[in-house]
């Protein structure tokens, strides 16, 4: 296979180790050096998007794009989108990276009509398809773009207009036949317009009904083709509606035991929506390790000065090793997930080596907060405090309370018989934090 060579200029990314003044280098990513007994490959699984990487060009509302990439001949063309491919999967290779992710809108331009819209999607699947084998680069998660057409202003599948309802039905079957042709071991929901900018005009009831029952629908197709990846929700708080229905962790799982559908689904956690809820990207976390549900991750950052989704490169390693030990406590990590930058280059980092710089910034942060991790996994010491922290709970009454053979009146005889509860401990946060920044 012929690879474009617009990136001739800029190495094949390795790693050099901490001390490299190489910023074409890595210096804490070696793929195959193995982490608490596993290549750290296989606990990251990074991930490019193609939507920020190869259809941003960091237009805002003040004015046009600035991104100029010298291989766009200026059109949304079928020709244009095949030729497209290899710049990516040149680009995913030299930078090392072994998946990728996408919207079908991101890889192929919608047709004359949607039957035409169809045939383009499935033309450039082939395309991905060819380029995956030649350079094993699988697909992290497939999706469907279904909020930046005017035909989704008022929702996808909570749409006022059933005809939406259906054209959705078409996007979401299509491209569960596409991922499933790439080997996609996910596939993602993030509801774009699935919220409300007003109640004055919203049924929020019914809104929320129709997306349990195309989710329902999505299950079933999936389950008739045979598709085996993992499906995931997005959570998102706002942006673009007002309020989206799938807010936070906690309020989509809500959502999934509600319309019987959590055995269908993990998810997928955003760094920069965690912060849009209000909540640090760890609780996010943290909420759906607690009941098995975390499935990927989309790494990004915001900007502790701006409320919205400035979808930055990460560069906080120290909140990457704290994410790590959460995720790390599943023996299986991400399980079929990974982490997938979904993030832009800014507005003003114009040139080809700015993609480099980001994504080697980007992983090199989640690999040093990996080794970070390990290290303080392997030394014990914060698992053992949390431990004995909850001590009581191991013996005696808190033991019959955790194992639902108390009552009411049992409890208040014990604690009548006690007198006065036994002292707490200190919790000791700012010990913690000290032992914490020891590990950085
Ligand atoms: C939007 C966002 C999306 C999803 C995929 O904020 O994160 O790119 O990840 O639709
Ligand atoms: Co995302």
């Amino acid at each position: 296979m012929a690879l474009t060579s617009w990136f001739d200029a800029i190495p094949a990314i390795t790693y050099e180790g901490p001390e490299t003044d190489n910023p074409f280098a890595f210096r804490w990513y070696q793929p195959d050096e193995k982490i608490l007994g596993k290549p750290m490959k296989d606990w990251m699984r990074n991930a490019v998007c193609y939507w920020h990487t190869f259809r941003g060009v960091a237009l805002d509302i003040f004015g046009p794009g600035t991104l100029a990439r010298p291989w766009e001949d200026g059109s949304n063309s079928l020709d244009m989108a095949l030729k497209r491919t290899d710049v990516v999967f040149d680009f995913l290779t030299r930078l090392g990276v072994e998946y990728y992710c996408f919207h079908d809108r991101d890889v192929a331009p919608e047709g004359a009509n949607l039957a035409e819209t169809n045939r383009n999607l499935w033309a450039v699947a082939e395309k991905l398809k060819q380029l995956q084998a030649a350079t094993k680069v699988k697909l992290l998660w497939g999706t469907a773009n279904m909020f930046s057409h005017p035909r989704f202003s008022q929702g996808a599948a909570t749409s006022p207009n059933a005809d939406v309802f259906a054209y959705c039905a078409n996007s979401v079957k299509e491209m569960l036949d596409v991922s499933k042709h790439l080997g996609g071991e996910n596939y993602v929901f993030w509801g774009g317009r699935e919220g409300y900018n007003t109640l004055l005009n919203t049924d929020l009831k019914r809104e929320q009904d129709h997306v349990a029952t195309f989710f329902h629908l999505a299950v079933e197709y999936a389950k008739k083709i045979g598709f085996k990846g993992q499906f995931l929700i997005e959570p998102k708080a706002c942006e673009p509606t007002k309020h989206q229905y799938d807010f936070d962790a906690a309020t989509v799982l809500g959502f999934l035991r509600k319309h019987d559908l959590i055995d269908h689904f993990k998810l997928n956690i955003e760094q920069n929506h965690a912060t849009l809820a209000g909540h640090d990207f760890c609780h996010e976390l943290a909420v759906c390790a607690a009941e098995g549900k975390l499935g990927s991750i989309d790494s990004n950052r915001g900007d502790v000065m701006n409320g919205w989704d400035t979808d930055q490169f990460p560069n906080d390693y120290r909140e990457c090793a704290q994410a790590w030990t959460i995720i790390l406590a599943n023996k299986n990590g991400l399980g079929t997930g990974g982490l997938n930058y979904d993030a832009k280059v800014r507005r003003d980092s114009y040139d080809l080596e700015d993609m480099f710089h980001a994504h080697i910034c980007g992983i090199d942060t989640w690999a040093r907060g990996l080794r970070i991790a390990a290290k303080i996994i392997e030394g014990k010491k914060l698992a053992k405090f949390v431990k004995t922290r909850y001590a009581s709970y191991d013996k005696g009454i808190g033991k019959e309370i955790e194992s639902g053979t108390t009552d009411f009146e049992k409890l208040q005889a014990y604690i009548l018989r006690k007198g006065e509860v036994a002292p707490n401990a200190s919790a000791r946060q700012e010990y913690l934090e000290n032992l914490f920044n020891g590990y950085c």
